[in-house]
Formats: structure tokens, C-alpha cells, sequence
């Protein structure tokens, strides 16, 4: 259906995740946003580059949202939504978890999620209403019932140090109530890895649309569900989120309730 669409992510994402990769070992320049641990590399520019450059060229009328750069405006009323390097701070460490994210809005809807593992060598495509893959085989989420059984995965925002709504409680009752609760540092793989069933949730109070326009449908492709903390349909404009097999999701969203207050 999206075939072009979907060809040129593609290519976008595994040029830009070469690029990544190859350079992973390298020291990289660090620069700082709003606060020492909130960094981005001289990586996250030249991967953006890249991205933007392919989409701009092959669709000049439609807009691009990229996490560096912010928004292109375009006049088709569809939107790209970019994140060239998500896991900034493992990849600035040398730490090989990290993944490069396009997704295609067309509103209300994400329609379209690439996201390259560069690493693992895994590519995950999802289309809306069309399923999900992984290097060509359908992605499931996992069929665990029961929280004690549950692996989960969560992150941190920037302000944790500042701002006491940092998620330190949830993961303290949650890491009481999993399995275990995981911490790799890139929403994106942390989504991707839910639609592949690794993980049987994921959840995290405050995002941006590039962390999880892509990530979030290919979990919805795979099976499972999506909504933000509260259990409000996601909003990509300040995105909150929790992702699951859907089969647990209802229990999480009781026990964030209850240890947020709500
Ligand atoms: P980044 O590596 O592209 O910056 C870590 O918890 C994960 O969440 C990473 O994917 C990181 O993306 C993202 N992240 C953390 N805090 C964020 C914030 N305040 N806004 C946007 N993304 C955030
Ligand atoms: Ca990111």
C-alpha cells in the first residue's frame, strides 16, 4: 500500500544506522541540552542529515518532524516523525543499544514504523491495519498473563534530578511486582523489543513524539496495546506512555494509578 513510503524509510534508516554503527567505537563530540545528562553527539546531527535529506527529496510536500532539528513544514497534511540516533547517551558510552526510528503520520494515525537496529542487524516494519515484521517474520507480543511473570522495561526523564515526578516510585513498586523491571536506555528498542515479545511491557512518563510515533504501532501490529499512563489513548504531542501485551495491561495501569495517586 505504502510501498514507496515504505521503500524509502527503509532505505533511510539502514543508511543511517550503517553510519551509526560504524562510528560507534569512535570518541564523539558531546554537547549539551537542557542539562548535563540530557547530551547529544555530533552522530545524532549527521544521521538526522541523512534521514531528512532522503525524505525531503522523495516526498517535498510533506512534513518532517526530526528530534534535532524540529519540524520542516509541508503542505500534504502528512507528517514524518524522526528520531536519527535514539539511545544518545548509551551510543556517546559505546554501549550497543541504540536504534534509528521514522515513522509516517497521516492524521489522526501513525501509519507507517521503521525502526533499524543497526547492531542486531533488525529491521522492523509496521503498517497500519497490515501486521508487523522483523527481517521478514511476523512480530507477536508475548502471551504472559500474570505480572510475577512479566520482564518489564522502563527509562528516566532528563529533569530526574529536579523534578520528584521522575518515575523513581513506580520503578521501585513495579521491580516488587514484575519478574524484573530492565532499564536499556532507548525507548525505541525498548517498543520494538515489546512487539517482539522480549519484553511483556513498557512504560514511561514523559517522551517525544520521535521516541514512540514508530515503536508504538509496531507494537499495536504486533498484538499488544498502547495508551498513555493514565490509560488515555496516547498523545504524541506530550507522550506519556504504556506499552504492553495487552494481556497485563490493565493490572499496570491499576498499580501506576495507585502509586501516582490517581
Ligand atoms: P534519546 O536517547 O533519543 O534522547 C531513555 O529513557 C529513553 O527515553 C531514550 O529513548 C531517550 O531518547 C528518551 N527520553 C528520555 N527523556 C526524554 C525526554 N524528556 N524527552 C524526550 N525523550 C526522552
Ligand atoms: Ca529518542
Amino acid at each position: 500500500m505504502l510501498s514507496v513510503e515504505r521503500r524509502v524509510a527503509i532505505e533511510a534508516a539502514r543508511a543511517a544506522g550503517a553510519l551509526l554503527r560504524d562510528a560507534l567505537s569512535a570518541t564523539h563530540r558531546i554537547a549539551y541540552k537542557a542539562s548535563p545528562v540530557d547530551l547529544v553527539t555530533e552522530m545524532d546531527a549527521r544521521a538526522e542529515t541523512l534521514i531528512v535529506e532522503r525524505l525531503s527529496a522523495a516526498f517535498p510536500d510533506d512534513a518532517v518532524l526530526a528530534e534535532e532539528r524540529g519540524t520542516r513544514p509541508g503542505r500534504s497534511g502528512r507528517r514524518w516523525i524522526v528520531d536519527p540516533l535514539d539511545g544518545t547517551t548509551n551510543y556517546a558510552h559505546g554501549l550497543p543499544v541504540f536504534a534509528v526510528s521514522i515513522a509516517l503520520e497521516v492524521r489522526p494515525a501513525v501509519v507507517l514504523g521503521v525502526v533499524y537496529d543497526p547492531v542486531r542487524d533488525e529491521l522492523y516494519v509496521g503498517e497500519r491495519g497490515r501486521g508487523a515484521l522483523c527481517n521478514d517474520a511476523p512480530l507477536a507480543v508475548s502471551t504472559t498473563t500474570n505480572l510475577d511473570a512479566s520482564l518489564l522495561t522502563t527509562g528516566f526523564p532528563y529533569d530526574l534530578r529536579t523534578n520528584p515526578d521522575n518515575n523513581l516510585r513506580e520503578y521501585a513498586v513495579l521491580s516488587r511486582r514484575a519478574r524484573a523491571v530492565r532499564r536499556i536506555g532507548s525507548a525505541v528498542i525498548d517498543l520494538a523489543w515489546v512487539a517482539a515479545g522480549r519484553f511483556d511491557g513498557y512504560w514511561e512518563l514523559r517522551l517525544g513524539a520521535w521516541d514512540v510515533a514508530a515503536g508504538a504501532l509496531l507494537v499495536e501490529e504486533a498484538g499488544g496495546r498502547v495508551t498513555g499512563i493514565t490509560g488515555a489513548p496516547l498523545d504524541l504531542e506530550r507522550p506519556t506512555l504504556l506499552a504492553t501485551n495487552g494481556r497485563i495491561h490493565d493490572t499496570v495501569l491499576a498499580i501506576l494509578a495507585e502509586t501516582r495517586g490517581g
